[in-house]
């Protein structure tokens, strides 16, 4: 079953309900030439310092990854705060929380020679099972092109109907075939996990997940970011990234900047 693809001219109703249908969607090409040259710019020195700190079983031996990317390049807020993909996300989350936030920011590159990940679904940081509903929303972006032979994301359609990767077998699994710049996004409960990468080339990506406000989340911002970075990021950034309450009682401090205190 192919993942479903889109364009930012698709109309996003169309696009939530096949998210929600297939459980992953893929946007082609949603960020400009210069954001993507960027980034991958802003990172290279990083993969090339810690990228290979990261090397397990289940990220590979042959990855390189880099987490808090939001301190290494002024070109991450168009990806983390793109308006499709936070229209997306409100309508998957906002139903079950009064605001969302980023869960994990993690850039990848995976080398040729590296295998296949192990499926896995990124809501199993939480005890999702007891939720009726979504703890997750994940924005893998592509920063150079996904292709069958260098690692495009493998996914496992939600109508397949399968939640148990042992279970899953070669001819349930897809790939997000996808030009740079363009984003495969999927629920927290989706099967999915790195390619192969089969080619001469690696294939750099950056993923964040997005959850519930009321959740922890799974890459600690209050210690991944120094004051001086969040001080220096917009408004918008800095809820992102958690520095906000949930509602009038969550993760409150004494000012109480949104005014939710005096309100109950
Ligand atoms: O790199 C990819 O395509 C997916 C990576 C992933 O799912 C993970 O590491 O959790």
């Amino acid at each position: 079953m192919a993942i479903p693809s889109y364009t930012a001219h698709d109309s996003s109703p169309e696009i939530i309900a096949s998210l929600e249908r297939h459980g992953a969607v893929v946007i082609e090409n949603l960020l400009a030439e210069n954001v993507v040259d960027g980034i991958s710019r802003d990172l290279r020195p990083e993969f090339d310092r810690e990228g290979h700190l990261y090397q397990n079983t289940f990220n590979g031996h042959q990855t390189l990854r880099v987490g808090g990317v939001t301190k290494y390049s002024q070109h991450f807020p168009t990806l983390l705060l793109h308006p499709l993909v936070l229209e997306l996300a409100d309508a998957i989350l906002k139903p079950h929380c009064e605001v969302y936030q980023v869960g994990s920011t993690t850039a990848i590159e995976i080398l040729p020679g590296e295998g296949a990940q192990v499926l896995h679904a990124d809501d199993t940081c939480y005890p999702s099972h007891l939720l009726p509903f979504e703890a997750q929303v994940s924005a893998l972006w592509a920063l150079d092109d996904f292709t069958l032979e260098n690692g495009a994301t493998r996914i496992v359609s939600r109508e397949v109907g399968i939640n148990d990767p042992s279970e899953v077998r070669e001819e349930h699994v897809e790939q997000a075939v996808m030009p740079r710049g363009s984003a495969v996004i999927y629920l927290g409960s989706t099967l999915h996990g790195g390619g192969e990468n089969r080619s001469e080339a690696p294939r750099k990506a950056i993923v964040n997940t997005y959850c519930l406000g009321w959740l922890r989340q799974e890459e600690n911002q209050y210690l991944t970011l120094t004051a001086e970075e969040i001080a220096a990021q917009s408004e918008e950034m800095r809820r992102m990234l958690g520095f906000q309450a949930h509602g009038p009682f969550l993760g409150v401090w004494p000012e109480d900047p949104d005014g939710k205190w005096y309100e109950t």
